[in-house]
C-alpha cells in the first residue's frame, strides 16, 4: 500500500516529502491540540480519502488529481489515528461525476439542473433530508443534470457543511436568476408519492423539459431500486447497478459532504479527550415525541425501551477498556445513561428536532440544534461499536460508518438487541 498521510496539526512544523504518486507522500504539521483527523491512503486499487482539518482540498489534491481520475469507480479510505479501529470512507471518483460537474461558474448557464430543496413546509428531520438528497443526486446523475442543494430550514446547511467531491453550491447564484417559467417544482414529501414507484419507466427527457427541476423528496429505497432498472442507467451511472443500498448511501453522502472546520475540529477533540484510546461504544436511542422534542409524533412502530439497551451495554461497563456515548432525542434517556454508567460521556447541548421545532425567540439556538444533530450523527459514524434503534438518522449514521463490524440493532417489536450485517438494517426496519 502506498500511503499519502496527512496529519494536520498546529502550530507548524511542516515536513513535506512528496515522492510522487507511487511512493510515499507525507505532510506533517504539528500542534499541541489534537487536530489530527484523517489520513489519506492510496492503495494499488485506487485512491483514498481524506477530509483533513484545515487545508484547502484543492491544494491537497492538486498532486493526486491524476490518481483520482484513473482510480476505480469510487475512491476509498480513511484511517483515523484517534480511533481504535480502521476507518474507511469511500467517495465517488470525479470521473463518475463527469457529466454533471461544472468546472467554472461561467459554464452554469449551459447546464440543466436538479435541486433538492428544503425551505418552508415539512421536509422531515435530517435523516429524511439525507434520503431526499441522496435520491435527488442520483436522479440528477441519471438525467444528466447538475445537482444543487437548497436547505435553509432551520438555517443554511452551508453553516456547517461544505461540498466535498461534488460541489453542489457552484451554480447557486446563477440558479437564483432562472425565472419561474423555466422551473418545475415537484413535491413528493406530502402527496404524490406514486412518483417513486414509477421512476424506472419514466422518460425523463419528456417529463423534465425545463432548465430547473426542484424536488422535495424524503424517500430513497424505491428511488435507488428503480434507478437500477431504468433504461438510461447503463449509459449514465453503470457503477450503481451491482451496488448495495448501504454502499450507495455511503458513497453519495461522503461524496457530497465534508463537515466544516468547526465541526471537524470539535468532533476530533471531543472524541480524543473522552475516549483517550479506549474502545468507543455508541448507541442511538430514538424515542419520538417526548419533552425534549414535543413537536414530533409518536413513532409508528413504537419507542425502544432504553432499559433493554442499557442492560445490553452493561458488558461494556469497564471504564478502563470502554467509553460509552449515547446519542438520543430525549434528555431523559441521556440522563438515564449517566445514571447507569460511570463511563458514559455526553455533549451538553440542546436537542432540537430540525423540522418540528416550536417557534422560539432565538433563531440561533435552533440553528445550533442543527449543528448538534450533524455532530451527533458524525459521532455515531465513528464508533467502534454501534447500536441503533429504528430511525433514519441512526441508520444513515451506520451507512456513513460503512461497516458491519460490531453493528447491533434494537428491534422494537421483540425488545431485543442483536448483532447484524449492515445490509440487514433495511429489512429489519423497513424504511422507504
Ligand atoms: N441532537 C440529536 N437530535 C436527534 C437525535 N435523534 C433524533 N434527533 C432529532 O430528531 C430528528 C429525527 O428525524 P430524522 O432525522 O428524520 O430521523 P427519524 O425520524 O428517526 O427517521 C432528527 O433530525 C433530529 O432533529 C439525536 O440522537 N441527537
Ligand atoms: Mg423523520
Amino acid at each position: 500500500m502506498n500511503m499519502h498521510t496527512v496529519f494536520q496539526r498546529k502550530p507548524l512544523l511542516m515536513i513535506l516529502a512528496c515522492l510522487g504518486i507511487s511512493s510515499l507522500c507525507f505532510i506533517y504539521t504539528r500542534t499541541d491540540s489534537a487536530a489530527t483527523f484523517y489520513q489519506i491512503f492510496q492503495t494499488s486499487d485506487g485512491i483514498k480519502a481524506f477530509w483533513e482539518t484545515d487545508k484547502n482540498l484543492n491544494d491537497l489534491f492538486s498532486g493526486t488529481q491524476k490518481v483520482l481520475k484513473s482510480a476505480s469507480p469510487f475512491t476509498r479510505s480513511i484511517d483515523n489515528s484517534i480511533f481504535q479501529t480502521h476507518r474507511d470512507i469511500r467517495v465517488l471518483r470525479d470521473e463518475t461525476l463527469r457529466n454533471i460537474i461544472i468546472d467554472d461558474e461561467v459554464d452554469c448557464s449551459k447546464r440543466q439542473f436538479l435541486l433538492y430543496k428544503c425551505s418552508r413546509g415539512l421536509c422531515g428531520g435530517w435523516g429524511d433530508r439525507e434520503k431526499g438528497i441522496v435520491s435527488s443526486f442520483l436522479l440528477a446523475l441519471l438525467t444528466n443534470r447538475t445537482f444543487a442543494i437548497y436547505m435553509d430550514k432551520p438555517c443554511e446547511l452551508e453553516n456547517f457543511m461544505d461540498p466535498f467531491i461534488f460541489n453542489w453550491t457552484k451554480c447557486k447564484r446563477y440558479l437564483d436568476t432562472i425565472p419561474a417559467q423555466n422551473t418545475t417544482e415537484e413535491n413528493h414529501v406530502g402527496g404524490n408519492r406514486g412518483f417513486y414507484g414509477k421512476i424506472s419507466s419514466i422518460d425523463f427527457e419528456k417529463l423534465w423539459t425545463r432548465k430547473k427541476i426542484v424536488l422535495f423528496l424524503n424517500a430513497y429505497v424505491p428511488v435507488m431500486d428503480s434507478i437500477k432498472l431504468h433504461k438510461d442507467v447503463e449509459k449514465q451511472m453503470k457503477w450503481i447497478v451491482n451496488m448495495t443500498r448501504p454502499e450507495i448511501v455511503h458513497l453519495v453522502i461522503h461524496t457530497l459532504f465534508r463537515p466544516k472546520q468547526r465541526l471537524r475540529n470539535e468532533l476530533a477533540e471531543f472524541i480524543r479527550t473522552n475516549t483517550n484510546g479506549r474502545h468507543l461504544v455508541c448507541s442511538h436511542i430514538r424515542i419520538g415525541k417526548n419533552p425534549s422534542i414535543p413537536g414530533d409524533n409518536n413513532l409508528p412502530k413504537g419507542s425502544p425501551k432504553e432499559g433493554t439497551i442499557f442492560s445490553f451495554l452493561k458488558r461494556f461497563k469497564n471504564p478502563r477498556k470502554y467509553a460509552i456515548y449515547i446519542a438520543t432525542d430525549s434528555n431523559d434517556v441521556r440522563q438515564g445513561a449517566m445514571n447507569n454508567f460511570k463511563n458514559v460521556f455526553n455533549i451538553n447541548r440542546t436537542i432540537v428536532h430540525v423540522d418540528r421545532f416550536k417557534k422560539v425567540d432565538r433563531e440561533t439556538d435552533i440553528c445550533e440544534g442543527l449543528y448538534t444533530v450533524l455532530f451527533e450523527q458524525l459521532m455515531l459514524s465513528f464508533c467502534d461499536t454501534l447500536l441503533i434503534t429504528r430511525s433514519n438518522f441512526g441508520t444513515i449514521a451506520a451507512y456513513m460508518r460503512g461497516s458491519s463490524d460490531d453493528l447491533y440493532l434494537y428491534h422494537t417489536k421483540t425488545d431485543k438487541v442483536f448483532l447484524t450485517n449492515i445490509t440487514n438494517i433495511q429489512s429489519v426496519y423497513g424504511f422507504v
